[in-house]
């Protein structure tokens, strides 16, 4: 919004001028993210413990997260609203592309939201049933994919990392390839947060390591000097990723370890589908599983977990899943398990920088 007001006064003040740099913009969306976040955190926990909306703690997990129970969830409402406040604030509205990512954004919160509610206020442990959970992910990011797949200048090509000249168009499966990637993105991170700071360690990572490649996707020499998909109109995203990462340092602040609130699945879903979305649109959707790589560990190590207990009769691979409870029951300290997957998490992103380069 801003950018329409004060750059379209760059005639009569030049300084305004500095608003049509997208490096610029990004920088503010991040800050404002963050500070939303920051002064309305103490805000939103006060309530949440005043409501009582507290975290139910199962049985079948750890011993040292039953003292979490009664700890303030639903956190993931301060970050989506600061994200898109943010965004709003400073992107171009004309971007088409940043409203699928709202549109995306808002459902996945929506379903989290629904979630959390019956399974926090309404104490039914169970949330919504499992299979109205996946269609409703399935159903919103079906919408979003046909809507790429049907504008005409989105590409349905599909880029592989460390591959050039070899981008194959897969029509209208592109659809069906957008769905796995944004709904696969929104359940691992909502597996992946289950220790404090553990999942908006890596999406703030995650975020910042896309602010980048959508800034070059959108940039149609830099696209062309790196032979990268060019995507005209993804470099607004880039302030997208600057607000989620800015709110993500900011709702971090709260959610360090020891945490005074968690996210809910209403923070988790629609921050794991957004960087579904925004890999589908800077067309570095493969790309998402070298970046998200903590997030693809977390949900391989369930997927090896329930198999092999299903395929032995009971025996387990690890001590639990996903592996962060492994690492816990293997004495590892909590803040100590956090930090070494945030490394991990940077240490990805350091290798998806690489594929610019390396192809
Ligand atoms: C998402 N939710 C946390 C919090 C957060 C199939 C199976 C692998 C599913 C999986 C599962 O239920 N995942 C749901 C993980 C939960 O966190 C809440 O959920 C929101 C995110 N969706 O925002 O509101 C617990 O995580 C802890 N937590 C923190 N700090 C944070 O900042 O300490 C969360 C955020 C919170 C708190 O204790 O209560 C979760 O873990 O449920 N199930 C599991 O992950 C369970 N694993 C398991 O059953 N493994 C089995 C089989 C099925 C693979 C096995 O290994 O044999 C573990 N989780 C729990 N109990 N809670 C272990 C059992």
């Amino acid at each position: 919004m801003l950018y329409q007001l004060l750059y379209g006064l760059h005639a009569e003040i030049s300084a305004f001028n500095v608003f049509r740099y997208i490096t610029f913009r990004t920088i503010l969306a991040g800050l404002t993210a963050f500070l939303l976040c920051f002064l309305a955190g103490p805000v939103v926990i006060g309530y949440m413990r005043e409501k009582q909306i507290g975290q139910y703690i199962r049985r079948l997990g750890p011993e040292s997260h039953q003292g979490k129970a009664g700890t303030p969830t639903m956190g993931g409402v301060l970050i989506i609203v600061s994200v898109i406040a943010a965004t709003l604030l400073w992107i171009d509205l004309k971007s088409h592309y940043m409203w699928i990512v709202i549109f995306v954004v808002t459902g996945y919160c929506l379903i989290g939201f629904a979630d959390d509610f019956l399974k926090q206020i309404l104490k039914r442990n169970r949330g919504l049933r499992g299979w109205t959970k996946f269609s409703m992910q399935v159903v919103i990011a079906a919408a979003a994919g046909l809507l790429l797949y049907c504008y005409p200048e989105f590409s349905s090509r599909i880029t592989i990392p460390f591959v050039k000249g070899f981008s194959p168009d897969l029509g209208p499966f592109y659809v069906l390839f957008a769905v796995f990637v944004i709904v696969g993105a929104s359940n691992a991170v909502n597996l992946t947060d289950g220790l404090d700071g553990l999942a908006i360690g890596p999406v703030i990572i995650a975020a910042a390591t896309y602010m980048l490649f959508a800034y070059v996707a959108g940039h149609s020499q830099i696209a062309q000097y790196l032979q990268i998909n060019y995507v005209a109109g993804a470099g607004e995203l880039t302030i997208l990723c600057g607000a989620l990462a800015g709110a993500g340092l900011g709702f971090l602040w709260f959610n360090a370890y020891p945490a005074q609130i968690f996210m809910g699945d209403v923070g988790s879903l629609p921050l794991g589908a957004a960087l579904g979305i925004i890999a589908v649109i800077t067309k570095q959707e493969i790309l998402l599983v070298i970046v998200g790589g903590v997030f693809v560990i977390e949900a391989i190590s369930v997927i090896l977990q329930v198999s092999y207990f299903k395929l032995t009769g009971g025996r387990r691979i690890f001590k639990m899943a996903p592996l962060h409870h492994h690492f816990e029951l293997k004495g590892w300290a909590e803040s100590k398990v956090i930090i070494r997957f945030w490394i991990i998490a940077i240490l990805f992103a350091l290798i998806s920088f690489s594929t610019l380069k390396l192809r």
